[in-house]
């Protein structure tokens, strides 16, 4: 798999709950096939979200999939994710604006999660990257994380940025949903 490499650019975390938000101005896409939403690069048939709990599993959703633009009522459980990853971790992934809030029309990719044990020594919300799949066979990962929450002991706040960084054997680590407080991220191609 072809994974558009990329430089990662800065962002200042702190272990306990963490929300940033950096101010962004994307390009509007190009019209294209299946780009239904403005946060993908023009032509994205499909999402491929790669997530960590023992081994890297790519969960793939077409990009027009109604629950891209659909948030779960809460609280988030183990109920009708949108992929699950270890014990309680369930993952609900949507568009959305800069602030992680639904958005059909967002520029925005948000990946929610619900992982609530507190003591275990790796927190939740587990991703090496997320890849835009384009109608023509190539890869294309997202390259900004625009906000992250993450909360608790076992986050590991300089990782945040792993999601988007070319690299598959690297990932995020945001902690625990303990606090009733989903684990987020929000990130932008
Ligand atoms: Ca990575």
């Amino acid at each position: 798999m072809k994974i558009a490499r990329v430089r990662l650019s800065f962002l200042s975390l702190t272990p306990a709950l963490v929300a940033v938000a950096c101010a962004h101005a994307p390009a509007a896409p190009a019209p294209g096939i299946a780009n239904l939403s403005p946060a993908l690069p023009a032509n994205t048939v499909a999402l491929h979200f790669h997530e960590v709990s023992g081994q890297v599993t790519d969960h793939t959703w077409p990009a027009d999939t109604p629950r891209l633009f659909e948030k779960m009522q809460p609280p988030l459980g183990s109920y009708d994710c949108d992929f699950v990853g270890e014990g309680d971790e369930c993952y609900d992934v949507f568009f959305s604006d800069e602030k992680g809030a639904l958005d059909p029309r967002g520029r925005y990719l948000t990946i929610e999660a619900s992982f609530l044990e507190s003591d275990a020594k790796e927190g939740g919300l587990n991703l090496a990257e997320i890849v835009a799949e384009l109608s023509t066979g190539e890869m294309v990962s997202a390259t900004k994380v625009i906000r992250a929450v993450g909360s608790g002991a076992n986050a590991q706040p300089a990782s945040f940025v792993l999601a988007v960084d070319g690299n598959l054997e690297t990932w995020s680590v945001l902690g625990t949903s303990a606090n009733g407080i989903p684990l987020s991220l929000t990130v932008g191609f």
